[in-house]
């Protein structure tokens, strides 16, 4: 297979590194672990994404997850243009931003009030507060493999980017900005209930992803999260779904909606900005209601809900709802699963796909992946082979063992069946 000429990107990337660590303004993107140099993207469009050589490549990343629609999808542009003509941020609230709100309750459960922020991040630092000022508490549980962004307290054995440099503990974050923070494998009531024993009446809240996409697809085993639910209500805390990456993907209601159990508080981001900064944090209205202005729980932002990312927002939420996207991604996400599965058959590659909707993952290891802990060195090493034989082949993964692949509406079952033939090469070129 002959390698793509990346000439341009190779030069970009030089110049990048003179300016910015690694080259990249998110290590997520850096590409050491697959053993490659990022190339550099000169424009998307559908399913597809043009490098600076002009190199063109079907999607996967999609922008790790906002793209759900697909690159440069017309009424999402034109709801941003429009915007645009008017301002692009003016420091007083818009009616535009109640209205993304309205959308946004109208689907997740367990929403009935939320604030808009900027980023996942963000959204995840101020919901702890959020849960720490409503009940008086400052302990939390985290789930070890989860990714809820960079804020200190929440990168303690954190997935993505985290884990895949090696620095699920990172530097720079003091002993007492984690003194709080507890710790669980994902999968394991047992060891949850044991924390609240242990610490009886101090744990505020426990976050997860209800659907783990940070490990790569881990999903919840059955009677998992419903035993979270019966755990944190039984101990007064607060069950947090970190759902930036699950909110309007894995359904409309996202994960909370597709397993039917209802958290008091919820993330979310990246869908719901349609490609644009944004994040949200929201719940029971009890709970939000100790968030200032209105209560003593602090928390601000000049580009919270921002003009332009709302409108990209609204009119992303739209399209999803009116156009039924979710059955569609469905359905190639079946198509996909099905293809790699065959695949790894009949190359003899050892391999597990795990897939909730459309997002899915290839682990190189035997499955199920339940946990971190199972995600093994060697397919760490495989994976990255198979990256470069994908990305050669013109598809564009996630740089990542520990990351989820997602599919958006501009892919079809051709798209689909394409990558399943360089799937099917670059596996038996392992
Ligand atoms: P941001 O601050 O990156 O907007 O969101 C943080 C975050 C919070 N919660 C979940 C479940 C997330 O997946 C994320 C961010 N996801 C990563 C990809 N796994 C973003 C990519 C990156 O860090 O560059």
């Amino acid at each position: 297979m002959a390698e793509l000429t990346t000439t341009a990107s190779h030069r970009a990337f030089e110049d990048a590194v003179r300016r910015m660590p690694g080259g990249v303004n998110s290590p997520a993107r850096a590409c050491l672990s697959v053993g490659a140099e990022p190339v550099f993207t000169a424009a998307g469009e559908g399913a597809w994404l043009t490098d600076v050589d002009g190199n063109r490549y079907l999607d996967y990343v999609c922008g790790f997850g906002p793209m759900i629609l697909g690159h440069g999808h017309p009424e999402v542009l034109e709801a941003m243009h429009a915007q645009i003509g008017r301002g692009l941020s003016y420091g007083t609230p818009t009616v535009a931003e109640t209205e993304l709100a309205e959308r946004v309750v109208a689907a997740v459960p367990g929403i009935e009030r939320l604030r808009l922020v900027s980023s996942g991040t963000e959204a995840t630092m101020s919901a702890l507060r959020t849960a720490r000022g409503f009940t008086g508490r400052h302990k939390f549980i985290k789930l070890e493999g989860c990714y809820h962004g960079h804020a200190d307290a929440l990168l303690v054995k954190a997935g993505s980017g985290a884990v895949t440099l090696g620095t699920p503990n990172s530097a720079g974050v003091t002993p007492g900005a984690v003194q709080d923070t507890l710790t669980a494998p994902y999968n394991d009531l047992d060891a949850v209930r044991a924390l609240f024993a242990a610490n009886p009446g101090e744990i505020a809240a426990i976050i997860l992803e209800a659907v783990v996409g940070n490990m790569g697809v881990v999903p919840p085993e059955p009677g998992y999260l419903e035993g979270l639910r019966e755990i944190t209500t039984a101990e007064g805390a607060l069950l947090i779904f970190d759902e930036v990456m699950t909110g309007f993907r894995v359904a409309l209601g996202g994960a909370q909606e597709r397993f039917g159990i209802t958290p008091d508080l919820t993330c979310l981001g990246k869908v719901i900005g349609g490609g644009m900064p944004i994040g949200a944090y929201g719940g029971r209205a009890d709970v939000m209601a100790v968030v200032a202005p209105e209560g003593g729980v602090y928390q601000a932002g000049t580009n919270s809900g921002n003009p332009v990312c709302v409108a990209a927002g609204i009119a992303t939420l739209d399209v999803l709802r009116r156009d039924r996207v979710h059955e569609k991604l469905e359905a190639l996400g079946e198509r996909f699963e099905a293809g790699l599965v065959a695949a790894l058959q009949e190359t003899g590659v050892a391999g597990t796909v795990q897939r909730v909707g459309s997002m899915i993952t290839l682990f190189f290891t035997e499955g199920p992946v339940r946990r971190l802990e199972d995600v093994t060195p060697a397919a760490v090493e495989r994976f990255s082979r198979f990256f470069r034989a994908m990305r050669d082949r013109g598809v564009m993964l996630p740089p990542s063992q520990y990351e989820a692949w997602f599919i958006s509406a501009a892919h079809d079952e051709a798209a689909i069946d394409r990558t399943v033939a360089a799937a099917r090469e670059a596996l038996a070129a392992l």
